[in-house]
């Protein structure tokens, strides 16, 4: 028996809107993750196995081999650069913006502002795009308060409802990119398991394609 098919997934939303898209292929946990403590999880199909990882560390398990298969959000992707992978399928889940938000009338132009946010590297890309140098403030959480109590002028953070940002007192005040989350393949996997990859990627295309 070869070793199976390791798919990297997070507990959350990501797992919650990648089951359904492995139930029509036979592939089911079988024991139920958002409840389990086991960190590897067999699945009804014995060539297939779950490993469930933090949201951020999928990209690392799938480019070193940790993992055959993951599923990242685009947001990672783009923050991490996602090196040494290929993303060959948009599933279309886990939908959500990421925007540049703040007070309602935060003025952000014409002067340097600071800006809190966990995605650093795409934050300043999107100011210096633009011409504008911003002092960027790394955060791991909560970017909703750094406005508040005077942190930053601004956060740069994932929108979905916008319920959280009304919620204390913020707006999104531009849009930087539509994210979803995103099949992510180990690149040596691609090449030395290709016989087993290839039709699965094309069955979890035609499930995506069918939705
Ligand atoms: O929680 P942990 O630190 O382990 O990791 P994580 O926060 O990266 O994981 P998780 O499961 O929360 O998010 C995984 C992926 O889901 C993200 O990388 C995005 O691609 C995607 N996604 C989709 C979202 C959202 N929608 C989302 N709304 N991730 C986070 N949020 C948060 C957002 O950060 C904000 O705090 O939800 C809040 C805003 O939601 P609304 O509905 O109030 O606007
Ligand atoms: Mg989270």
């Amino acid at each position: 028996m070869p070793e199976p098919i390791t798919i990297a997934l997070s507990k959350g939303r990501i797992l919650e809107q990648t089951l359904p898209l492995l139930s029509p292929l036979g592939i089911e946990p079988l024991e139920d993750p958002a409840n389990s403590r086991h960190l590897v999880l067999p699945t009804s199909d014995a060539g297939v196995r779950l490993i469930i990882v933090r949201a951020s560390d999928v990209p690392t398990y799938v480019a070193y081999g940790g993992a055959d298969l993951g599923v990242a959000g685009k947001d990672v992707l783009l923050e991490e650069g996602g090196q040494g992978l290929y993303e060959p399928i948009d599933l279309g889940i886990a939908r959500c913006r990421l925007m540049v938000a703040g007070h309602p009338n935060a003025e952000l132009s014409g002067r340097r502002i600071r800006v809190a946010t966990k995605f650093v590297n795409i934050t300043r890309q999107h100011f210096a795009a633009q011409g504008r140098q911003v002092d960027l403030i790394k955060l791991y959480g909560s970017m909703e308060l750094a406005p508040i109590v005077g942190l930053a002028d601004a956060i740069v953070d994932l929108v979905d409802t916008g319920n959280t940002l009304r919620a204390n007192g913020l707006e999104p005040l531009e849009h930087i990119a539509d994210i979803s989350s995103r099949l992510v393949v180990n690149k040596a996997a691609m090449k030395l398991r290709h016989r087993e990859l290839k039709p699965l990627l094309a069955r979890i295309a035609a499930v995506v394609a069918a939705r």
